[in-house]
């Protein structure tokens, strides 16, 4: 199966991440955002959204990063996908939160924190205040839910983890408020630790 992604893709990191932690045999592509490549008829094709992650699988195709990581790990059996109703609750409680909630203030902060400081471009100080304050209201939700604990779901490594984590890719460099959410910083730490996580790490830019 094919996984298109672009390098600096922090949507398209997390299902890479998990494609290698499982073992899962992909053909990694790599399309160039600054050659429109995910804007082309035969991209188009596989994720009508012009978005990475996609997948191809043969005559099938799956796209959103989540609805991939779930594909993904769906390959072999393992119990990254939970074991139960309350686990399966949960999951898709944070793989949502993460995609509904979280993801529009992440992007944001990207812009403003990072990829406008490389570029030698000021920061809007209002649109990145406004993400600011709601990103500390959402990792204070986090915060609470990660107390004594170093995965979402189950005491153990699932999908959710992936998920959520994804997001905070560029954390470092979009200047993230870890160090008031040390449960999260913790968390984090321990899927950064996973040689999966690693060996996906975007370079830096600037
Ligand atoms: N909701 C989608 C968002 C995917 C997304 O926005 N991917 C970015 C790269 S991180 C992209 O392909 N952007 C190009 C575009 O939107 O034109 C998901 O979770 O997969």
């Amino acid at each position: 199966m094919e996984l298109y992604h672009w390098p600096m893709s922090h949507n398209a990191r997390k299902a890479r991440a998990l494609a290698r932690h499982l073992g899962v045999e992909v053909e990694e592509i790599a399309l160039s955002m600054q050659d429109k490549d995910h804007k082309a008829d035969s991209f188009l094709a596989i994720n009508p959204m012009g978005q990475v992650p996609a997948i191809k699988d043969g005559d099938y195709s799956v796209w959103e990063a989540n609805a991939v990581l779930i594909y993904l790990a769906a390959q072999s059996p393992n119990d990254l996908l939970g074991q139960s109703a309350q686990e399966w609750g949960h999951i898709t409680q944070w793989m949502t939160w993460q995609s509904v909630e979280l993801s529009p203030v992440v992007v944001p902060l990207h812009v403003e924190n990072y990829f406008k400081r490389v570029r030698g471009l000021d920061a809007d100080a209002a649109k990145r205040d406004a993400a600011l304050a709601k990103l500390r209201v959402l990792l204070k939700v986090l915060d609470d839910a990660l107390v004594g604990k170093d995965h979402l779901v189950g005491g153990r490594l699932t999908v959710a983890d992936f998920a959520v984590a994804g997001d905070f890719t560029h954390a470092k460099n979009a200047n993230f408020p870890f160090s008031d959410f040390p449960n999260v910083a913790r968390w984090l730490a321990g899927i950064e630790a996973l040689p999966a996580w690693a060996d996906t790490t975007p370079p830096t830019l600037g």
